[in-house]
């Protein structure tokens, strides 16, 4: 007799929500969903979880909507959770399917029984564990709805005999469709405009949460009316405001001091899709002069409630300043003195990280997706690189590295005809190597560009400030043999003259190359540290 499965109610699921990409790295309790894969749906393999999930985190980035993600219970869940860290951090959804043995046996514990529902920690946006095989197509709908609503990785964990039980016949436990209201609310952007009326010298700090074509537009029509300058939040995930825009006034530094003296001239600021404000070094001291008041506006609710702020608003961001750009006042005022971007450092000096970054910066088209996770070369990245479009800027928001060669892959996926360039270190970029090899076989036309100095440089700096030197040695890999031993073309470059005539050639292919290609710049190690 032939009846439904439940895996091909899934598919059907996966169907009508637009999950036709499943990531993966399978081992055998994935085996009885994958075998006689249905064409219509497209399986990427990832050679490492971390970069499995890195890949569908920058696909879910690239796309704003919900990649899926199916993981080999413990091994390939715990290789996972960092990167499903930050893939919650970044406010990427995941539908991640976790395989676990077969329930006729679990109790028994056989091989590769996984102790699944904590191992993400804190992470996921939700967990599940169906009661019967029959919830699973249910659990996998509503983890789709979960990830969007909560900005994260949504867990399903199925044992392996689930997927080949009949189906019910019976509606999921899930809505077919979700309709988020997200319009401004009056009262809040009433709130607003008092809180900046009579502000003698406003500001405006932006940060990932901003990072769309509405918010940066509504911020750029509040900011001209406001004549207020606009800086970027430090350490951000991506960019809330156009970095070539006139009132456009660089980086917040990253610790109090530094902040207190930047944010000095301000009596009000107003903080928009960002906390106030992200640290890095611990600093004494409060975070602002007294006087100086804060409002923040954020749809991230975290973000909000642990935010130091005289208001805090809790809505739709581009709407919320959308709508409070029309309802404050025109200041007059003179504009702020202009945002310089420093020179390019002279050739004839061995190779840094800024000439390589001032070369690009020269070559990149408008549009550009700049991925970084190059740690000493962030503040010159930041210098010399501006994020011209939404998403033109793209780091892992935690901090844990591995992320930039998958996500700079998985964006290039999702927008296939957009200019895709990861800036990465040495260091970083063999957290996530595995990535080269998909991109080479899936013709994932991204440009990585390694920072070779030969180690960790940051790991030297903050020893240094520490007074001393670590134990690490230093971190010597050829990473341009790696990535060819990966499939992906690579070269290394060791002089300004190859620098330049690579970048040549190679930025105006970037929005149609069917390969991708990784250059190695032999760089010196910065001796400074001040993000
Ligand atoms: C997963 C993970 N492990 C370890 C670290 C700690 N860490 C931060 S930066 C760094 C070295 C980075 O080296 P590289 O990419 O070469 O950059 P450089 O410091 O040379 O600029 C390490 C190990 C981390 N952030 N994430
Ligand atoms: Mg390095």
């Amino acid at each position: 007799m032939s009846f439904r499965t439940v895996r091909e109610a899934t598919f059907d699921v996966m169907r009508r929500r637009g999950l036709d990409v499943v990531f993966a790295n399978p081992g055998s309790t994935e085996v009885p969903f994958l075998t006689d894969f249905p064409d219509d749906l497209r399986f990427v393999l990832g050679l490492h979880e971390g970069v499995v999930v890195g890949l569908a985190t920058g696909w879910a980035i690239g796309r704003d909507a919900p990649a899926f993600v199916l993981l080999h219970t413990t091994a390939g869940l715990g290789n996972a959770v960092g990167a499903l860290a930050t893939a919650r951090v970044n406010r990427a959804p995941l539908v991640v399917v976790v395989g676990q043995q077969d329930r006729r046996h679990l109790a028994s514990e056989p091989f590769l029984t996984g102790r699944l529902t904590g191992l993400g920690g804190d992470y996921p946006v939700s967990v599940e564990q169906p009661v019967r095989a029959q919830d699973v197509p249910g659990a996998v709908s509503r983890a789709a709805h979960e990830a969007v609503t909560g900005r994260g990785p949504a867990l399903v964990i199925v044992p392996m005999d689930d997927w080949s039980a009949a189906a019910a016949d019976e509606p999921e436990a899930a809505p077919a469709e979700v309709v988020r209201a997200v319009g401004p609310e009056p009262a809040a952007v009433e709130r607003l405009a008092a809180f900046l009326a009579g502000a003698g010298a406003p500001a405006i700090v932006v940060g990932a949460g901003a990072d769309d074509a509405e918010g940066w537009s509504a911020l750029v029509e509040l900011a001209e009316r406001l004549v207020a300058p606009v800086w970027q939040e430090s350490f951000g995930a991506r960019a809330g405001f156009p970095q070539d825009h006139r009132l456009f006034a660089g980086h917040l530094p990253a610790d109090r001091t530094r902040l207190r003296e930047t944010l000095g001239p301000h009596d009000v600021v107003l903080v928009v899709g960002a906390p106030v404000f992200r640290q890095y070094p611990f600093d004494e001291g409060p975070l602002v002069n007294p006087g100086t008041r804060i409002a923040v506006v954020s749809d991230d609710p975290a973000e909000v409630h642990r935010s130091p702020a005289e208001l805090g608003v809790l809505g739709p961001v581009a709407a919320t300043c959308r709508e409070l750009a029309r309802l404050v006042p025109a200041r007059e005022a003179e504009l702020p003195p202009p945002f310089s971007r420093p020179a390019a450092p002279p050739p004839g000096e061995s190779l840094r990280a800024a000439h390589v970054l001032a070369a690009l910066a020269e070559r990149l088209p408008a549009d550009a997706v700049v991925v970084e996770e190059a740690p000493t070369a962030r503040p010159d990245l930041n210098a010399y690189v501006a994020a011209r479009a939404p998403l033109g800027f793209l780091s892992a928001a935690m901090g844990g590295l591995g992320f930039a060669l998958p996500a700079a892959a998985g964006v290039r996926m999702a927008q296939p005809s957009r200019p895709v360039v990861a800036v990465v270190g040495d260091g970083s970029a063999i957290f996530g190597i595995q990535a080269l090899w998909s991109a080479a076989h899936y013709r994932i036309g991204a440009l990585f560009v390694v920072l070779a100095n030969g180690g960790y440089a940051v790991m030297d700096r903050l020893a240094e400030r520490h007074g001393g030197r670590g134990p690490w040695p230093r971190v010597d890999v050829d990473v341009a043999a790696i990535a060819r031993a990966f499939g992906c073309p690579a070269r290394r470059i060791e002089t300004h003259d190859e620098l330049l005539r690579e970048l040549d050639d190679v930025l105006p292919t970037l929005a149609s190359r069917e390969e991708p290609l990784l250059l190695e710049v032999a760089v010196e190690p910065d001796q400074t540290f001040a993000p």
